[in-house]
């Protein structure tokens, strides 16, 4: 009998271990302008990033992974809504006041999530825009946002770091906003009579190389104007920490019930200010110690997981938005501190370009408990995290809205090791892969962005490249193998069509 009992309980135990491994709790850390060769993971040498490593060693890193665009904005509106973005206009990188771009009524990652009775949330760097029509309301409801597209909570900055309004909104409010000091945006013409970068540069504790030379907050010249809002606005030294503090208490709050977080970190994106705990630490200027920092928040939910127990059956998916950039629009000395790091590893181009650096990214997904650890060649797209995860939870989604996204959770979870048959991707241009293959549609767009000095990988003829035996893309194929060249325009033209 008392045997009896024994097995009965393994078997009880057995199907509530199975039971939570099929609602593991899952977390995406998604960095913004890493690049393929900015983590020790992929091969830097000059910048250690011992908990991305980790991250790496316990789960599947892949070599072939790729965002939808090569800025910000368009990437994660794909990464949220399964939905390119090039499918629907303004979603180009949104100024600091655009109106929310995902609206209620469609298929989202999180809402995925929400079906599937997870406590979900956002922390981090939205740039979706917010509010209706002409932009949120600042100084009263922001409404609508992340909370109305599937995210229960929500802590975010509205763009990026380097535009206005520089302050955070906690759910539907600015935190620490004075009713007597209301919050004014603009990105058409100055409002109110703060200094600006261009009129009072000696007022600038990090000088612009190009553009933020708008309204100064925290010393550092922005894009677009603001006025109003003293007390909530931002410290740039202290938002990896605020940022990594909420994700934290995000997870210890929901650690009995499966819970989404989406942890979209500022680092590594311009302006570069770490906390001083960082500051001259890469010994690469700002941009290293950021990479750095942006570690550290890694390592801290890392530590937050085990303290809670929770390491095992939690799914940790961490990428990047876009490739990398050295000079996005400050002197921080990224660029003579580079020391003969390469941002991009063995890619050509970076942020804003067709080339690969522009959308090939670091991307790990781990989950001690169900995933063997390992390198994984599979091409795989951040479009179709939505269906995977679809999969994972036994939720449907509404394809119509959710249009591009598919179920990879084989290639996510390291066991299909193929993955997509193409991916595409868009940076003003069009790319496709396949298999060895990669096209580049011809674009009359600059070939080089002097400000970044970024090669752009726009050129009025088409190009074919063999990634197989040129990564870097010097190679022009499109004359010698016309056949290629014209299945993979097909290709594109199919999905464009669809
Ligand atoms: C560009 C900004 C750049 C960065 C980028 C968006 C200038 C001159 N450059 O317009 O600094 O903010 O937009 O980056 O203003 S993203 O990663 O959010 O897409
Ligand atoms: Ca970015």
């Amino acid at each position: 009998m008392r045997k009896f009992i024994w097995s009965f309980a393994l078997f009880c135990l057995s199907l509530l271990a199975h039971g939570q491994a099929s609602k593991p709790n899952v977390i995406i850390i998604y960095a913004d302008d890493l690049g393929y060769g900015d983590v020790s993971c992929y091969g830097a040498k000059k910048v250690a990033t011992p908990n991305i490593d980790r991250l790496a060693k316990k789960g599947v890193r892949f070599t072939n992974a790729h965002t939808t665009a090569a800025t910000c904005t368009p990437s994660r509106y794909s990464l949220l809504t399964g939905e390119y973005a090039w499918r629907k206009p303004g979603t180009g990188v949104a100024t600091g006041d655009a109106a929310a771009l995902i609206l209620p009524g469609r298929s989202t990652l999180p809402l995925v999530f929400q079906q599937a009775g997870y406590q979900t949330g956002v922390v981090g760097k939205w740039h979706l825009g917010l509010g209706p029509q002409g932009g949120p309301d600042w100084n009263g409801e922001v409404k609508p946002s992340p909370l109305d597209i599937g995210f229960h909570e929500s802590f975010i900055m509205a763009a990026t770091g380097d535009r206005v309004p520089c302050v955070y909104v906690d759910n539907r409010r600015v935190v620490n906003l004075d009713p007597n000091d209301p919050i004014k945006v603009s990105f058409k013409e100055p409002i109110g009579n703060e200094p600006t970068g261009r009129a009072n540069p000696e007022l600038l504790k990090m000088k612009h190389s190009h553009g933020h030379d708008f309204t100064i907050i925290n010393g550092i010249g922005r894009i677009g104007y603001m006025t109003g809002g003293k007390s909530a606005r931002w410290k740039d030294e202290d938002m990896a920490d605020i940022f990594t503090q909420k994700a934290v208490s995000f997870i210890e709050n929901h650690a009995k019930q499966p819970f989404f977080l989406y942890f979209a970190t500022q680092d590594i994106h311009v302006p570069r200010v770490p906390h001083e705990r960082f500051a001259g630490k890469s010994g690469m200027g700002p941009r290293g110690d950021v990479i750095l920092q942006l570690d550290w928040a890694v390592g801290k939910v890392l530590e937050t997981l085990d303290r809670l127990g929770l390491s095992q059956n939690t799914m940790i998916v961490f990428s990047s938005d876009n490739g990398p950039v050295v000079d996005d629009g400050y002197q921080d000395q990224a660029v003579e501190l580079l020391s003969g790091h390469t941002p991009a590893g063995p890619l050509r181009g970076g942020k804003y370009s067709a080339f690969d650096a522009g959308t090939r990214v670091p991307f790990i997904v781990s989950w001690p408990q169900k995933i063997k650890a390992g390198v994984s060649p599979a091409l795989v797209s951040q479009i179709d995290l939505l269906a995977s995860f679809a999969s994972l939870t036994g939720q449907t989604f509404d394809a119509t809205t959710a249009p591009d996204t598919r179920n990879y959770l084989p290639a996510l979870l390291g066991k299909d090791k193929k993955g997509r048959d193409h991916v595409i991707e868009h940076a003003g241009t069009f790319s496709v892969i396949q298999g060895d293959w990669k096209y580049i549609a011809p674009s009359k767009g600059a070939k080089m962005s002097v400000e970044t000095n970024t090669e752009l990988g726009n050129d009025t003829k088409p190009q074919l490249y063999n990634l197989k035996a040129d990564l870097g893309e010097q190679n022009n194929l499109a004359e010698t193998n016309p056949a290629k060249l014209k299945e993979l325009e097909e290709l594109l033209k199919s999905v464009k069509e669809l």
